[in-house]
């Protein structure tokens, strides 16, 4: 990693219009993105609605950024592939065609009414977690712990993997 260079760690989530797709979809804007490398994806899981439970189960994954962006700069890209890809801000945690969320920038902590960071919930959040876990157990979520070790304490909620792998659908 460049020394200019920041590791952010997004969530990516989905309920609506073919959900894979809208994940690949992200991921592959994500990666084409000025001041962006992509450095790893977790598998898809299948998930079951948290927060809101009468909607359809979400496929969620979380990715590993490095990037040179601020945060805020970084989250106004999230902001715009969520609208590229139709989002509508209606129902707090109910469906929604796409979800990124920034929930790690390096070890920054922020508390703005735009940007919270660690992110506030995904610590107890096994559909977060899950996926963060198979790709760095050992994670500082910060005064919260390691991934492993919440994960260890929350259980993993019936969050199932997805058997195809992410990106291996038609571009
Ligand atoms: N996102 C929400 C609300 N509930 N449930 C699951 N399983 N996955 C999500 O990504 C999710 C959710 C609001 O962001
Ligand atoms: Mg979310
Ligand atoms: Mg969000």
């Amino acid at each position: 990693m460049s020394p200019a260079a920041t590791s952010a760690w997004i969530g990516l989530g989905s309920n609506l219009a073919d959900p894979r797709r809208q994940l690949d979809q992200a991921l592959r804007t994500l990666a084409a993105e000025p001041g962006i490398t992509l450095q790893r994806v977790s598998s898809y899981y299948r998930t079951a609605p948290w927060g809101v439970t009468e909607q359809p189960h979400f496929v969620n994954a979380v990715a590993q950024l490095h990037t040179t962006l601020s945060p805020q700069a970084l989250l106004d890209v999230l902001l715009r592939i969520e609208q590229q890809a139709g989002r509508e801000r209606c129902e707090r945690w109910g469906p929604r065609v796409l979800d990124l969320d920034l929930l790690l920038f390096g070890e920054t902590c922020c508390d703005t009414a735009q940007l919270q960071l660690p992110h506030p919930r995904m610590h107890e959040r096994a559909f977060v977690l899950v996926p963060l876990a198979e790709l760095e157990p050992g994670l500082e979520l910060g005064r919260h712990g390691t991934v492993g070790g919440l994960l260890a304490r929350i259980g993993r909620q019936g969050v199932e993997v997805l058997p195809e792998a992410p990106l291996s659908g038609e571009p």
